[in-house]
């Protein structure tokens, strides 16, 4: 009919998304719908739906809209149902102006309680003075359009689809202002994702990355609109969940829970959109000054004492190594809270070396908790069974799959008392291994089983009328809560570390949802020692920047498969500016620590973790940054330059905070690198070159691309094998002057691993400046017992010429120059107002501490 084909193809709504099913025209059209076989002659694209909404096709109405005090509550009534089971009838819709650049939009069941996401968000007082964006609807069929006031640029509009909310079929569609979309992990796929029919699930799995859904599920984007402006979508939904992005370009939200809660962020630039995220999901933790330095781990070390050997020999070639690490290997049988009473009998000798060394010991840990043991010789499952702290079938009883040590119970992380069953675990552990860190994996939860050992029960919680595409697991019985398990068991191992050790906590989860950052780092699970698994780890890191969890890497040199020592160089320096930065093994695989390479090889990847290490105090106030205001550690380059379209779709290159440029080589047999160089000077890292737009860049093997951007000051340090070692060392600070001969940086220190240094005082935070020539350090605040440090040389790049005289307070220094860099020798200068300042400290307001334009 007419109304069918006067829908343009990128406009066609999918109406039967279900797989495994071959849609004919008769079942398309019992659902109400249009069908239209794709007909390539006429040039129609591959994922086009057949079976598609008609203009026409009933939706819900909208009733009523009054005015509350933070917004509008309407009511939604569908006269037709749709076509899943239990088709809700009448819907509550909630708006509240939360604040001028966020708004909350909720749907849900207007006459009786639906699941939510047990997050706690903050909740606006008022209503929004002064809203970045304007509202309007459409009653029949319902529909939302969102405007940006300042541009008129539409940011969503859900009326192109039919809005259905059924028990288990909840979606959702809307336009999008421009095709620069990111997020929506977890997936391995270009940062910048394809609008060309490109579906993807949100549901966390076990699988090496591939295309499909990984370990984590993060329904968040971020969308560039053309002329710079950005703004982001949140919706609060832990179910599995499908996205699909069409060419329109447009997006449909696809979930089969919960409800639609939607919070959206107007920006305007990136950077504050993902400020405006973490303000509601939280803020990320500010991890140990030593989970920043290099972390050692493989799969299958087979004794404690070969563990040691590593870390020994690491030492011998005086290469940094803050942490060694231990996977299930160390476990008796693989149970945790155990380890192995002969091949691992000196692991308590191992992790006191550790100490003495200041080195800290990490180990694994896994959710799964072994249930074939006598009685009474295993305490953990024993107690929990006790305290009834496993995730229970429909029937009651525990649910036993199979994962490492066998069958096993899975501890309910959704359940108070079990992060006090978990807590005392780990203090009797740590008793005997006293662990600095803890690492947990397989918290999808992964479960070797389909199901468990007694499969999957009936019922439409394991058989749900719709199953978003995935491969392998069925929706189990915690169909609500499975998104959210690496999540909560991250929050108990969270806060049983500062419980036992009293200090901040290291913790490294597989598995993660929104909020995540606030008690864990991620790694990006089991990827391949190939040159494309290193290349995607870029991308991949980039969007965990998104989620608000700063604290990723990559296993560096590739999980599974062989490495090669080209590759394992060429990853050793990308992984250096990995934010956590760990070279990690499978088991029956080569070593790959950075020992057992050539002495030309072990070289290169010691001297760019000793580049690392020079400036962990420019890293680590970083990650102050991302702790008090939700700023990026490791960041897309269109975050500093909204402006230059070029940059959208890079992600081969990246920068640290606002100013250091890093262009790793991703491909075998170069000796140079290409990268992009936005408008502005760049410095080289190394020996002061400026650049601009594209640029070669010589990369013999022993070298990583580096560049600061003009206007930086970066604090850094010489660096020691340890980041303990390093701190006390004096800073060394580079600054790379601005055509107009400006600069500006800043350093926040302290001891480095205390409890809320920041929240309670104990830190130093300096600003440094470069004008007319002058250098000022400026103390802004000041705790000199926790923070003692001193500054032993200052490096200025881009000197027109030789000065004629370098003053310090007015007094007259020898200093060297050389390729338009002058470095006076300096005087010693305190974290207090010290001689070195030439003038009075600025009064400069603390927070927020955010850089001048240059
Ligand atoms: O089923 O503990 O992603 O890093 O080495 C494999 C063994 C379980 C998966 C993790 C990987 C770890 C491995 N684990």
């Amino acid at each position: 009919p007419e109304k069918c084909s006067s829908v343009t193809e990128p406009l066609r709504f999918d109406c039967y998304p279900e797989r495994n099913v071959v849609v004919t025209q008769e079942l398309c059209e019992a659902r109400g719908c249009c069908f239209i076989e794709r007909d390539q002659a006429s040039g129609s694209r591959q994922g086009v739906p057949w079976c598609f909404y008609p203009p026409d096709f009933p939706s819900y109405v909208l009733e009523s809209l009054n005015q509350t005090e933070l917004g509008m509550v309407g009511l939604l009534r569908r006269k037709v149902k749709a076509y899943y089971p239990r088709d809700i009838e009448t819907l509550q819709l909630s708006v509240e102006f939360e604040t001028d650049t966020r708004l909350h939009i909720k749907i849900t069941d207007s006459s009786s309680p639906r699941y939510e996401v047990p997050l706690q968000v903050p909740r606006a007082m008022k209503r929004a003075e002064n809203p970045a964006y304007s509202l309007d609807f459409s009653r029949e069929p319902f529909g939302l359009v969102l405007k940006r006031r300042a541009s008129g640029v539409v940011l969503l509009n859900t009326t192109v689809a039919p809005l259905i909310f059924a028990d288990q079929f909840l979606q959702i569609s809307t336009t999008l202002p421009s095709t620069f979309l990111y997020g929506l992990g977890e997936h391995r796929s270009s940062f910048l994702h394809s609008l060309d029919w490109n579906t993807l699930t949100l549901w966390a799995r076990d699988v090496p990355p591939t295309s499909y859904n990984l370990y984590g599920s993060h329904p968040f984007y971020l969308l560039m609109e053309e002329g710079g402006a950005a703004h982001g979508v949140f919706l609060l939904n832990s179910n599995a969940m499908e996205v699909a992005l069409q060419p329109a370009p447009s997006l449909t939200w696809r979930t089969i829970g919960g409800i639609l809660d939607f919070y959206i962020f107007l920006g305007p630039d990136p950077n504050m959109v993902i400020q405006q995220y973490q303000q509601v999901i939280g803020l990320p933790a500010m991890p140990p000054l030593w989970g920043l330095g290099f972390h050692l781990c493989r799969w299958g070390y087979g004794t404690s004492n070969e563990t040691w050997q590593t870390v020994k020999a690491m030492r011998n070639y005086q290469i940094p190594q803050d942490a060694q690490w231990n996977d299930i290997d160390y476990m008796e049988g693989y149970r945790d809270f155990t380890f192995d009473p002969q091949a691992f009998s000196t692991l308590p000798q191992l992790v006191e070396d550790l100490h003495k060394h200041g080195q800290h010991y990490v180990m694994i840990l896994d959710p799964g908790i072994s249930s074939t043991n006598p009685r009474g010789s295993y305490w953990p499952f024993d107690e929990g069974l006790r305290r009834g702290i496993f995730i229970n079938t429909t029937e009651g009883q525990p649910l036993i799959g199979q994962v490492w040590p066998g069958l096993t119970a899975f501890p309910d992380f959704s359940n108070q008392d079990t992060h006090q069953w978990w807590l005392e675990n780990l203090k009797r552990f740590h008793a005997h291994v006293p662990f600095d860190g803890l690492w947990i994996d397989m918290n999808e939860p992964s479960d070797f089983m389909d199901g468990s050992v007694d499969g999957c029960p009936a019922g439409d919680l394991d058989k749900p009328p719709y199953v978003p595409g995935k491969k392998g697991q069925n929706a189990s019985v915690h169909y609500n809560l499975h998104n959210l398990y690496g999540l909560m068991e991250a929050k108990a191992t969270a806060s049983a570390l500062i419980q036992i050790r009293g200090k901040r906590p290291f913790v490294i989860s597989r598995s993660t949802f929104p909020s995540q950052g606030r008690y864990s780092g991620h790694w990006l699970g089991d990827n391949r020692s190939e040159w494309k698994d290193m290349s995607w780890s870029v991308p991949g890191l980039l969007s965990f920047s998104l989620f608000g969890i700063p604290l990723v890497g990559a296993d560096i040199c590739g999980f599974s498969g062989t490495t090669s020592e080209e590759l394992c160089t060429r990853w050793m320096q990308l992984g250096a500016f990995y934010p956590f930065a760990r070279n990690h093994n499978t088991q029956n695989e080569k070593a790959q620590d950075p020992t057992v390479f050539s002495s030309e090889v072990r070289t290169a990847m010691k001297e760019v973790l000793l580049t690392r290490y020079t400036l962990l105090p420019f890293l680590y106030t970083l990650f102050h940054r991302a702790h008090l205001l939700g700023d990026t550690v490791m960041r897309p380059l269109f975050f500093e330059f909204p402006q230059d379209m070029v940059t959208y779709s890079i992600d081969r290159q990246f920068l640290w905070g606002e100013s250091l440029l890093v262009t790793p080589v991703l491909e075998p047999g170069a000796d140079s690198v290409i990268g992009y160089f936005p408008r502005g000077l760049w410095y080289d890292y190394y020996t002061v070159r400026s650049g601009a737009y594209w640029e070669v860049g010589p990369a013999p093997l022993d070298h990583i691309n580096l560049h600061i951007r003009e206007g930086a000051v970066l604090p850094t340090q010489k660096p020691e094998t340890t980041s303990g070692a390093s701190r006390g060392n004096p800073l060394r600070l580079v600054a790379a002057l601005s055509p107009n001969a400006v600069a500006w940086g800043d350093l926040f220190w302290d001891d480095g691993e205390s409890l809320d240094s920041f929240e309670k005082d104990n830190y130093s935070y300096l600003v440094f400046n470069v004008t007319q020539n002058v250098f000022t350090s400026t103390v802004l605040h000041a705790n000199v017992e926790a923070t003692y440090v001193t500054v032993d040389t200052l490096t200025v790049y881009g000197v027109r010429g030789p000065p004629t005289r370098v003053t310090i307070n007015g007094e007259e220094h020898p200093f060297s120059y050389l390729d338009n860099q002058v470095s006076p020798a300096l005087c010693v200068l305190h974290s207090q107002p010290h001689p070195c300042s030439p003038q009075a400290p600025l009064a400069v307001p603390y927070v927020p501490h955010s850089r001048p334009a240059v």
